[in-house]
């Protein structure tokens, strides 16, 4: 068959994709852009549950790579919402010209290397081929989703709904009987909105989530020119914090604070700073009995908002530390469950058993639903990674690489496949940093990257396992500082049945993962091989010999 030839395949085209071809293009290289859905946007496109918006502030959720399209792009509210961001990556597609490069509803089954002429082959579902001399996996961190395994899917006579893969019609949930299942970030956001329109809602609930208020509000002109005038000082701020958020935790520990003091902080913090609130001190994720002072104040507002003190014990979490399962950032989450239309069904007691054609039964029940909703997540960071198969060296197949768990160098490359580069995923900072500013870091530093290849003639880039394996180990090392082991999360892979427990993401933060990063550049990519094109030609001929000299030797 025949293939068309680029130099970069980028796979998606969410914020990640598309900044990844603006930038690689703009490097001088060829590239094509393969997404499968039907429309960019990544996560921005499939996620439009009603109630679905960011909870890293607009500002700061957005491309910094120009200074026209920060000055010109006018968010309206502190946390956009999901048709805003859409909008906002369409903008930036027309702006920068960078339709032309996506192949939509193009979903990429295979990649595979070979190791002749170190170039990766790419195909469709539909059958096309690419050759490529590098690949860029752009494919998100929740973008595979998961629904729990229970029978009679097929039975059910109202409408199933997931909340990653919601129709782009508007959902009429009026005189509903409607029931949702899952309460992380998903569910927090769309249950008060369903609670509203519905004629019922039963929150079928597993584990009880952390939560803080959005605190959203409209941004008025003054403010967006205010922070239109500091923008690059912001930015700047953003990148040399921890979190890629700005936010300072300070250097003093909770333990250290009075209770007046404590208190204080926290009611600021809880009244003002969305997901910073998590911010609030520096040793709330490593320090247990820090985390459980910032707990117990979360669990007095659970009750403070909540009237039937039975439905707020149900609601309260215990047995992890606030912050290891991703907090949610809420708008009326509680005050939904005051309503007399809205009924919660705790099913770590009373366990789903199945869809049956009315409804859902749970501990024995049968609860009479017209739709059910699952708001329950991604197989996240690998599943999406995973889901195409993708062939490196010597035949080996990612999944068999990565069958104990994801090992990357950096996060950056995987030993074994030359030339392949994953932005944001296992290994990286990724979700536990503003994702945004994670993307960026790692677009500019692998155009970088290939740039210094073209430059040296540079065939084959691979992580070295010495390095790759040197990666992990730390990776592991600053997680088991944290108090993020100890919860049952999505980082962990606690949440999909069979999928290997190791700690996915890297816990040192952005700032210091960003100076790792460039330090290993200017170290001349210390821990990558750069092989040019005579050295693999070299390798070739030397593998070839010891090939004949084996089989004559047998
Ligand atoms: O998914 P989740 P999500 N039976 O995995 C429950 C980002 N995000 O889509 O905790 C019954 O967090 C599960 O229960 P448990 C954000 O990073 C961001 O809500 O596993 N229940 C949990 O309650 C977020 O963390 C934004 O016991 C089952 C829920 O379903 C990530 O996406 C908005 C179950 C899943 O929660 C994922 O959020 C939305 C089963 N078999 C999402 N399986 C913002 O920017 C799972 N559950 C604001």
């Amino acid at each position: 068959m025949k293939s068309s030839q680029v130099d970069v395949i980028v796979v998606g085209a969410g914020l990640a994709g598309l900044r990844a071809v603006h930038s690689v293009r703009e490097a001088g290289f060829t590239v094509q852009a393969l997404e499968a859905a039907s429309g960019i946007g990544g996560v921005w496109h499939w996620n439009r549950y009603p109630g679905a918006r960011c909870d890293v502030e607009s500002y700061d959720y957005s491309y910094s790579f120009s200074e026209e399209l920060e000055q010109e792009w006018r968010w309206t509210e502190r946390y956009a919402t999901q048709p805003e961001i859409l909008r906002y990556i369409e903008h930036v597609a027309d702006r920068f010209d960078l339709r032309r490069y996506v192949k939509l509803n193009t979903r990429v089954v295979k990649a595979q290397f070979d190791e002749d002429s170190s170039r990766w082959t790419v195909q469709t579902e539909h059958g096309e081929q690419y050759d490529a001399a590098y690949v860029i996996m752009a494919t998100g961190q929740l973008s595979v989703t998961k629904l729990p395994e229970i029978e009679g899917f097929d039975d059910f006579a109202g409408q199933v709904l997931h909340t990653g893969q919601w129709p782009h019609d508007p959902v009429d949930f009026t005189g509903k009987r409607v029931g949702v299942i899952g309460t992380g970030s998903s569910g927090v956001q769309l249950i008060p909105i369903v609670a509203r329109e519905a004629a019922h809602l039963t929150v079928f609930q597993r584990t009880p989530t952390f939560t803080v208020p959005a605190n959203n509000r409209p941004i008025d002109d003054v403010e967006d020119a205010d922070i239109k005038a500091r923008y690059a000082t912001r930015r700047e701020a953003a990148r040399m914090s921890a979190n890629g958020l700005g936010f300072d935790p300070g250097k003093k520990s909770l333990l250290e604070a009075t209770e007046a003091e404590r208190i204080q902080r926290l009611e600021q913090q809880y009244q003002a700073a969305g997901f910073g609130f998590a911010l609030a001190y520096p040793d709330i994720l490593l320090d247990e009995k820090a985390n459980e002072k910032v707990a117990d104040f979360l669990r007095e507002k659970i009750r403070l908002k909540v009237q039937d003190p039975r439905t707020a014990e149900r609601l309260t979490p215990y047995g992890y530390p606030f912050g290891a399962k991703r907090p949610a950032v809420d708008s009326g989450y509680y005050e939904a469950f005051n309503r007399d239309n809205v009924s919660l069904v705790d099913i770590s007691a009373e366990p789903l058993e199945r869809i049956t054609v009315d409804g859902l039964v749970a501990g024995g029940r049968e609860h009479e639903l017209d739709v059910i909703v699952f708001a329950t997540g991604f197989d996240a960071l690998t599943g999406s990674l995973l889901k195409p198969t993708i062939v490196g060296r010597a035949g080996q197949t990612l999944r068999e690489k990565w069958a104990a768990g994801p090992v990357t160098y950096l996060g950056l490359g995987t030993t074994g496949f030359p030339n392949l580069f994953i932005i944001a995923g296992p290994g990286s900072p990724s979700v536990l940093a503003n994702v945004l500013l994670g993307i960026e870091q790692h677009v500019d530093w692998i155009v970088q990257l290939l740039h210094t290849a073209r430059a040296r003639g540079v065939a084959e880039i691979e992580a070295t396992p010495e390095a790759e394996h040197a990666w992990v180990e730390h990776v592991n090392e600053r997680a088991r500082r944290t108090l993020y082991l100890k919860a049952a999360s999505w980082y962990l892979g606690a949440d999909v049945p069979g999928k290997p427990r190791v700690f996915m993401p890297y816990t040192g933060g952005h700032r210091g993962y960003r100076r790792i990063c460039d330090e290993v550049a200017a170290n001349d990519y210390e821990g990558f091989d750069l092989i040019t094109g005579s050295e693999v030609a070299q390798r070739r001929t030397d593998r070839q010999s010891h090939e004949v000299e084996s089989a004559t030797a047998r």
